[in-house]
């Protein structure tokens, strides 16, 4: 049977890297993308002659309906969503529209669509939030701290319920913060790898900063979506932590980076209040023994390389040395 694949978010992060995975296990890779005025497929364009694209939006049920009839894919993956956190504090009725309710409207669409598909949330360790215990699992209750954090916590139970409610094979992954050279430039990692790099080359003086006392579980993108499709090859739908289980601070991060550069990050960055946020998740730190257990997942990068990753390929974006995605 064909194996076809239906990635929501292709254009993001994730969704490069998990297309890129399920082309070498041999899928049908279309990915949903939403009208734009500009290209958004730079993340994807090393891809676009292997994988198909349809136009849909979570915002709009039936452009979903619609295009599972059309593909018939026998895994979704919904990776979309607005995904930054400081963003739903701007707009949080767009954020619980897009990344709370558009999870409802996908599941509904599979629902009535074809119910024997298996789908894939990405639900995220900021349900943890004000975290009740350290590291976090998956029976670590939820406070989350941001509009963000809400939207995914009714992603994830809704996926719970029409798990319990219709029998969907219907996963949830609690991913813990996970980066790479494809990052977007708002997050704080690719905003030091990329600040970090400007700095070196003279392009800038100062990098600009909120929080550097916030600590993230961070781990490599790459080999994050292997979790996804590992989760939808159980015989059983079950939700899982995915995670690195090491926690390290914006500052720490700061002073590998700009080390890896000669450079002292003490010289160059500047708090600035406009970057904190209302309320803060400040320790995360993920317990992934059941992923590691019963998907028998493992990563394989280390804090240091990650950074070291993403330093480079910055350099390497900025000195004009323009490399294809890989
Ligand atoms: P990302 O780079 O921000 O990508 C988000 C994707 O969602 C983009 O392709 C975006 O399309 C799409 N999108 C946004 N609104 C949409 C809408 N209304 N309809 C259809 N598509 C829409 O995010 P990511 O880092 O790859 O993360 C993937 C998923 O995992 C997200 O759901 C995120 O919340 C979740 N997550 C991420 C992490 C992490 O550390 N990266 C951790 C836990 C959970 P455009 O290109 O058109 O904007
Ligand atoms: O890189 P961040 O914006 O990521 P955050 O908020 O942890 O969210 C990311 O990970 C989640 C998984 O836990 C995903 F669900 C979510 O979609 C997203 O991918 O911020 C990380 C930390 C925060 O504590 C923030 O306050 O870095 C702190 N920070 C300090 N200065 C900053 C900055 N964050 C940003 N974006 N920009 C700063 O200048």
């Amino acid at each position: 049977m064909t194996k076809r694949a239906l990635i929501t978010g292709i254009t993001g992060q994730d969704g490069s890297y998990l297309a890129e995975f399920l082309l070498d296990e041999g899928y049908e890779v279309v990915g949903m993308v939403r009208r734009s005025s500009t290209v958004t497929f730079e993340r994807i364009a090393h891809l676009q002659d292997r994988i198909g694209t349809v136009h849909g939006d979570l915002l709009d049920q039936a452009s979903l309906i619609d295009l599972l009839r059309t593909y018939r894919p026998t895994e979704v993956y919904n990776l979309a969503a607005q995904s930054f956190v400081q963003t739903s504090f701007g707009q949080p009725v767009l954020t619980g529209e897009i990344t709370a309710l558009g999870v409802t409207r996908l599941l509904d669409a599979i629902r009535i669509v074809d119910p024997d598909i298996r789908f894939y949330q990405a639900s995220s360790s900021e349900m943890f939030g004000k975290v009740h215990e350290v590291p976090q699992n998956e029976d670590t209750p939820f406070h989350p701290r941001s509009p963000y954090g809400v939207a995914k916590v009714y992603g994830h139970w809704i996926t719970v319920n029409y798990r319990e409610s219709y029998g969907l094979h219907a996963s949830s992954g609690m991913l813990f913060n996970h980066e790479s050279p494809r990052r977007g430039l708002e997050f704080v990692t690719r905003k030091i790898s990329h600040g970090a790099a400007r700095i070196k080359l003279g392009l800038d003086r100062e990098l600009r900063l909120g929080n550097l006392e916030a600590h993230r579980d961070w781990g490599f993108a790459g080999d994050y979506v292997k979790a996804m499709w590992m989760m939808l090859q159980q015989e059983t739908p079950d939700d899982y932590v995915v995670a690195a289980g090491r926690t390290h601070s914006v500052r720490e991060f700061c002073n590998v980076a700009f080390g890896h550069l000669g450079l002292n990050w003490e010289d160059h960055v500047v708090v600035d209040e406009q970057f904190f946020r209302p309320a803060e998740v400040d320790l995360l730190v993920g317990d992934a023994t059941k992923a590691r257990t019963v998907l028998g997942w493992k990563d394989s990068t280390t804090f240091e390389e990650l950074v070291v990753m993403m330093v480079d390929a910055d350099m390497d974006l900025l000195s004009g040395k323009l490399r294809p995605i890989s």
